[in-house]
């Protein structure tokens, strides 16, 4: 398996403002929904959504909850998540005698019972009844269904450890061709979302030679000129391998929202894969070892398409990770 570049940029292209969803999950306004095909009871199913941890912007972590319902919108949105199966939403009452109330403490201002719900005596959580549509039954907290989770969206928000859905797919079986020496490159399609300090390089190493990780910022207006923000000198002593460099407090760089993934090299060390739909610019000749930080080049050799076995971890500044660049 192999990651699929076209999704991951997908990822990475969206408006820095705009809010995002962990794989596997769908935006709707400002939450995020997940609907697990996995079949559980009403309990273990609040379990399962509670057990999902993610990281989100300023380093804050949630999970998520079976979940609540405020708008006809939001019904409709959740009943064509799944539209053919009886699923759980996150309603429930303690006994026969109580109001029916959310799982995750938000304020019950909307229904939507099928006619003549709730009904029973012993049916104490709410489903969306495949019976009537988007119309709801309470049923018995028993039965092994699927069901939603929701939480809130973030603009950085990812699920703890999958790194994007990208992480997965690091193609260390599929590494393709190691590149000629001598080039400094950059991936402006492939911004960093986050602001934070990269904490650690993830690349997949040819061969034993010097490694030289870079963070680029776009000049304004301009295609090609580059501004290096930060420099990771990575001492390689793998070969066809991939290396985690845990970068040291001392030399984190720190990026901003639309900075860029580089990466410099004299010999042959990293691999790559013919891949037509990133694009990565890059420069030939001497510039390795003339490279420092605060210099401003003009990446104008060539354009071509490429993907290449390198990930940025972010961290806050006590190196908490935030999101995984890829
Ligand atoms: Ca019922």
């Amino acid at each position: 398996m192999r990651c699929l570049v076209a999704v991951c940029l997908a990822l990475f292209t969206l408006e820095v403002s705009s809010l995002r969803c962990p794989t596997n999950w769908k935006l709707f306004e400002n939450n995020c929904y997940m609907y697990s095909t996995q079949e559980k009871t009403f309990w273990d199913a609040s379990e399962y959504c509670q057990a999902q941890q993610f990281t989100a912007s300023e380093g804050i972590e949630s999970s998520s909850e079976l979940t609540s319902v405020h708008s006809s919108s939001e019904n409709a949105f959740l009943f064509s998540l799944e539209p053919s199966k009886t699923f759980y939403i996150g309603m429930y009452r303690e006994s026969k005698n109580d109001d029916f109330k959310w799982l995750d403490g938000t304020k019950k201002d909307y229904v939507s019972w099928a006619p003549n719900q709730p009904d029973s005596n012993s049916q104490h959580v709410a489903v969306m009844w495949d019976y009537t549509k988007t119309l709801w039954d309470n049923q018995a907290d028993t039965t092994s269904l699927s069901f939603v989770c929701k939480t809130g969206a973030d603009k950085c928000l990812q699920s703890v450890g999958e790194g994007n859905g990208c992480r997965r797919g690091w193609p260390i079986k599929d590494r393709g061709n190691p590149d000629s020496s001598g080039w400094t490159m950059v991936s402006p399609d492939q911004k960093f979302s986050c602001s934070g300090q990269v904490t650690k390089w993830t690349y997949y190493s040819k061969s034993t030679a010097s490694f030289r990780a870079i963070v680029f910022r776009q000049i304004d207006g301009s295609e090609t000129e580059f501004k290096i923000i930060g420099i990771n000198d990575i001492p390689s002593s793998k070969s066809d391998t991939e290396v985690t460099y845990i970068v040291p407090e001392s030399e984190r760089i720190t990026v901003e929202p639309g900075d860029v993934i580089g990466w410099s090299f004299g010999e042959s060390v990293i691999t790559y894969n013919i891949a037509g739909d990133v694009k990565v610019r890059w420069v030939g000749g001497s510039l390795y070892a003339g490279l420092t930080t605060g210099q401003t080049i003009d990446i104008n050799t060539g354009v071509d398409g490429r993907e290449y076995s390198i990930e940025a971890q972010v961290g806050d500044e006590n190196g908490r990770k935030l999101f995984f660049f890829k």
